[in-house]
């Protein structure tokens, strides 16, 4: 550091010392030092006394234009660059962001199975475990006149696929829309329906064959909370007794109110021999059912679930749907888990309707 007091600016040391020689003046001079020429004051008042100020004027050292201009140059060039980079970066990360939805299926934001064990304990029969925007993204309500009334799961842009069962006799797509995002009130997207397709076997009131697939009039973009889930393939075996996980705007208790929040549930997949035994469902359970729930009873599907995703995670943690909510003997009950249409079987009628 230079002493402030005492040291003269190097663009006046010569200046100084001619001085001092012409002068025979042997003073110090004491102002401040200034690091820099552009810095100095033009009015003397900071000169060493002893100093006369028409000597210590400061000589005219502004920069040439050439010189600022150039600066001015080169510090745009630099901003537009750095600029230029960061906007690269930002979009090369976005897009490979949304390719990565447009390419991949079932994937949760930073949501591990974690979380999968810990909601076992709660329901949506019981209605403690709400879910937020974001944690189901290929979940949909399908409602009619502006009312929920079944649960339906996103499998592609325009496509959902939902439970035969929820059209039986409101069939007009024109008075359906489908929303997204975990609240009912306000939703976070709303599109209306241009088709939907009844599975042709499928017989009220028998409850076999329940799969329907409804056509949005507008295309979904994909985004982190609202997304596709994967569809298994046919030939897809999902062992019995893994956890999946149940969603739904459904009543909270057998014929109880509703939420207006997503809930959801972990239920365990039981297998059909289990589920046709005498006293669980007595032979009903058809190869186009799967059981899932607990026999002790408890946790359920309801009133109102319908048409929504059964989904469990792969080993890479992609989300699968093994069932659509289909029926039950009312909800919760011991011996009577819910019944879901088994999505293997229908993978192909899928892409025969679809293209999916
Ligand atoms: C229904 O009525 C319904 N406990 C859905 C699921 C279950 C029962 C009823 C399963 O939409």
């Amino acid at each position: 550091m230079v002493d402030c007091k005492h040291a003269i600016h190097p663009a006046y040391q010569e200046e100084h010392q001619a001085h001092k020689q012409n002068t025979g003046d042997t003073s110090t001079i004491g102002y401040k030092y200034e690091p820099e020429p552009f810095a100095f004051r033009r009015d003397n008042s900071w000169l060493g006394v002893v100093l006369d100020p028409k000597i210590w004027r400061r000589k005219e050292q502004k920069p040439s234009s050439m010189t600022v201009l150039l600066f001015c140059f080169q510090s745009t060039v630099l901003l537009l660059l750095l600029l230029t980079m960061s906007v690269l970066l930002l979009r090369t990360s976005r897009a490979l962001g949304l390719s990565a939805l447009q390419r991949f299926c079932g994937l949760r934001q930073n949501r591990s199975v974690k979380s999968m064990a810990k909601s076992t304990s709660l329901r949506i029969v019981g209605g403690l475990s709400s879910a937020e925007t974001g944690d189901w993204p290929w979940q949909a309500s399908l409602q009619y006149n502006n009312i929920h009334r079944c649960g339906a799961t996103l499998i592609s842009n325009t496509w959902l696929v939902s439970a035969a069962h929820c059209f039986r006799d409101m069939k007009h797509p024109q008075k359906w829309t489908a929303t997204f995002g975990a609240l009912l009130k306000p939703p976070s997207l709303k599109r209306s329906v241009k088709t939907i397709i009844i599975h042709e076997e499928y017989r009220y009131p028998e409850h076999d064959y329940d799969i329907a697939l409804v056509q949005l009039s507008q295309r979904v973009e994909f985004t982190s909370s609202i997304h596709r889930v994967c569809l298994p393939e046919p030939s897809q075996t999902f062992p019995y007794n893994i956890h999946a996980v149940i969603t739904g705007w459904g009543a909270l208790t057998n014929d109880g109110p509703t939420p207006n929040a997503l809930q959801e549930a972990t239920v365990k997949l039981i297998d059909s021999n289990t589920c046709n035994r005498e006293e669980v469902y007595d032979g009903d359970i058809t190869p186009r059912m799967l059981c899932a729930g607990y026999l002790e009873g408890g946790v359920d599907a309801c009133q109102g679930d319908s048409g929504g995703p059964l989904v469990t995670p792969d080993a890479r943690l992609m989300w699968y749907l093994v069932g659509i909510v289909s029926w039950g003997d009312e909800c919760a009950k011991p011996n009577k888990p819910g019944v879901y249409t088994r999505v293997t079987y229908f993978r192909d009628w899928i892409t025969s309707k679809t293209d999916i």
